[in-house]
């Protein structure tokens, strides 16, 4: 079996990849483990010229080597915090209101994807597997290619990609694109962002893109992961390349058991007791614009005013630690997210009730699943996501006798497959909290069945069978030595 080498901006731990970090972490690890291999990327530390150049750093954990480097303070502003977070994360979320282009920050972007593969190189084996990981390294690929790295590199995109005018917003989408046919497969989360890739392709990059098996129709229904193929060949800029969507996923059967072990703890006591009997509406996000916290906020306040028979009776505890502080756009989100919640609990709170919990802390992992079993409405409503982990961690932490209900955004990836949530479009502030509403009045037999058709549908398309699909997909791809 060929030996994998997994790319990413940041990399797990050895301990993150076996306690409860993300699931994302353990899964890559799964795969790591049983091919051997080496997990590649940026150690999270800013560091000086001579100790980022001594890299990497390597570190053994039974078959799998972790090789990690630090980047020097211009490198992580140009490339991490600016052409990465400030460039390519708004408009691939279609907020290129919020975005910037700095020529300088991009040339640092594409000299550190150079570097980076430079310092991979000398760790690649001739029939070593490549799966590089998201919009960091879009340029990755061509720039090993150009060190003579002949060897089979997939890319995942874990983030949506834009249409083609939005994408055109970024003046160097063209080298972009262009960066992105050195890859010889490409995967996406949802069909959409396939066909936006495809429809760039063919209208911008006058390239040919033929599409086989049958296209899962967006509308009502779940997309049926795993049964539909979705493939696309594609021909641009002188290469062949192979094109799929793979729907991450979860592991939803470790995520019940532990919900459930977690159930008695201290914590689920606190907070039930702090409830005195009101019903829980949970979220959790990372503190990001692209979430929807603020329109998710002024929809729960709208429940308040129009249903008064819920003051006093509902709760939403949103979870949101702050990410990329130092990103502008990202202290003005935080100041407007505490405005609102001020204003809301402000208007709404008693005595002895405050509408929104707003914690800003980051929670141990089976801490928070356990939170999810506790309430009555999962309330995950992005305005763009690539697919959103934690819907289906909501549904997975579910107490299969008494669940509780999601209420899911619309542009989730995870809403082409979870046909048991109640689907909202987060602009539609009204129709989210009569969503809400509906899903707190719910009855049993009603959450039962909608519950059994979401786990089905996490169940059918694990973390694993996402992972195993794209690495089986990539070792068959006809491939261009
Ligand atoms: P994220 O934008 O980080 O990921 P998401 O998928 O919701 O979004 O979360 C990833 C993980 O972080 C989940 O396991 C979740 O439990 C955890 N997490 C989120 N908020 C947390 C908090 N407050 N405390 C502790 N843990 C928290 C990107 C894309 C997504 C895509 C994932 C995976 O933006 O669309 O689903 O990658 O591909």
């Amino acid at each position: 079996m060929a030996r994998l080498i997994v790319v990413s901006n940041r990399v797990a731990t050895p301990t993150e990849t076996k306690g409860s970090a993300g699931g994302l972490a353990v899964g890559v690890f799964g795969a790591l483990k049983d091919a051997g291999g080496v997990w590649f990327g940026w150690s999270g530390d800013v560091v000086s010229e001579t100790v980022a150049n001594a890299g990497p750093t390597l570190d053994q954990e039974g078959p799998v080597t972790f090789a990690t480097v630090g980047l020097t303070k211009k490198d992580y502003d140009q490339y991490y915090r600016g052409f990465s977070n400030a460039t390519l994360w708004p408009v691939f979320h279609y907020r290129n209101d919020l975005a910037r282009y700095e020529r300088d920050e991009y040339a640092g972007y594409r000299r550190v994807n150079a570097w980076l593969a430079h310092k991979l190189v000398k760790l690649i084996e001739p029939d070593d597997i490549i799966w590089v990981h998201d919009y960091h390294l879009i340029p990755f690929a061509e720039a090993l290619r150009s060190e003579g790295v002949r060897n089979r590199i997939g890319f995942f995109l874990h983030i949506p990609f834009p249409s083609p005018q939005v994408l055109q917003t970024i003046p160097p989408h063209e080298e972009l694109v262009k960066s992105l046919c050195c890859y010889d497969l490409l995967g996406f989360q949802t069909r959409n962002d396939q066909q936006a890739f495809h429809d760039y392709i063919a209208r911008e990059a006058h390239g040919t893109v033929r599409e086989l098996g049958e296209a899962t129709k967006p509308g009502k229904g779940a997309e049926t992961a795993g049964e539909v193929e979705e493939e696309g060949v594609l021909e641009a800029y002188g290469r062949t390349l192979h094109t799929g969507v793979y729907r991450i996923g979860v592991f939803p059967d470790e995520i019940a058991e532990q919900a459930a072990r977690y159930e008695s703890r201290q914590h689920v006591l606190d907070l039930k007791q702090s409830l005195e009997g009101r019903k829980l509406i949970m979220s959790v996000d990372r503190l990001d614009y692209s979430k929807g916290l603020v329109e998710r906020f002024q929809a729960f306040e709208q429940l308040l005013e129009h249903s008064p028979e819920w003051r006093g009776k509902v709760t939403l505890v949103q979870i949101a630690p702050p990410t990329r502080s130092d990103v502008a756009s990202y202290k003005v989100i935080r100041e407007e997210l505490e405005r609102e919640a001020g204003r809301i609990n402000g208007r709404y709170s008693g005595l002895d009730y405050t509408p929104i919990r707003y914690l800003s802390q980051q929670y141990d992992r089976w801490k928070l699943m356990s939170l999810f079993r506790e309430s009555q409405v999962g309330y995950v409503t992005p305005l763009h996501d690539g697919m959103n982990l934690v819907a289906k961690e909501y549904v997975a932490a579910q107490n299969p006798e008494d669940p509780g209900v999601l209420v899911l955004s619309i542009f989730a990836g995870a809403a082409a497959e979870l046909a048991g949530a109640l689907l909202v479009n987060p602009h539609d502030a009204t129709g989210m909290s009569e969503a809400l509403e509906h899903a707190l009045s719910m009855p049993l037999e009603e959450r039962k069945e909608r519950y059994h058709t979401n786990m089905e549908a996490l169940r059918r398309n694990d973390l694993g069978v996402w992972r195993d699909r794209f690495l089986s997909d990539l070792a068959r791809v006809p491939h261009q030595r």
